[in-house]
């Protein structure tokens, strides 16, 4: 008898194809403030009429928020040249930047000195756009920003700026 040859029978590897739920942490991480215009800390020359704000990754603007303050400084806390505040100026106004940015945000602020600011639709995009209805009067600014990032984490941070006539 002839022997058929027959199909080698096929070893079904038992391939365990596990899935690794890889749970990569993740490259898109919290939204970081990487740069702004005005820049924190700077002093802007001339007209502002409209603020960026740049992050580190994608930021959901209709959960996010953004809030402009005109800063009052005390006598005691006014630059001697404004144009050029010196590191010890600056140090000051940080601090008083602080405290309003923390009577903002427990409620506290009663003094009515934000400034309206219009955001500009971006929706997934890592650059905030608020414009302004108006030129900024010279001054001392907070600007107050909490964001959502696409991972899902919330940051927020504030920084001041300074406005003098060009
Ligand atoms: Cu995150």
């Amino acid at each position: 008898m002839r022997a058929r040859r027959s199909p080698l029978p096929v070893l079904a590897a038992c391939a365990a194809l596990v899935v690794a739920a890889s749970l990569f942490a993740s490259a898109a991480a919290h939204a970081y403030l990487e740069g702004a215009e005005p820049a924190p800390g700077s002093v802007h020359v001339g007209a502002v009429e409209v603020l960026t704000l740049r992050y580190t990754s994608p930021v959901e603007p209709r959960f996010s928020s953004f809030e402009l303050y005109r800063l009052d400084l005390p006598e005691g806390a006014v630059p001697a040249d404004p144009a050029a505040p010196s590191p010890r100026d600056l140090q000051r106004i940080e601090a008083l930047a602080a405290r309003l940015a923390g009577e903002v945000r427990d409620g506290t602020h009663d003094v009515d000195t934000r400034i309206a600011s219009h955001l500009r639709e971006s929706a997934g995009s890592r650059t905030i756009t608020l414009d302004l209805d108006a030129p900024l009067a010279p001054g001392v600014y907070v600007l107050l920003w909490e964001v959502l990032a696409s991972d899902g984490h919330t940051t927020r941070d504030h920084h001041v700026f300074l406005v003098v006539d060009a």
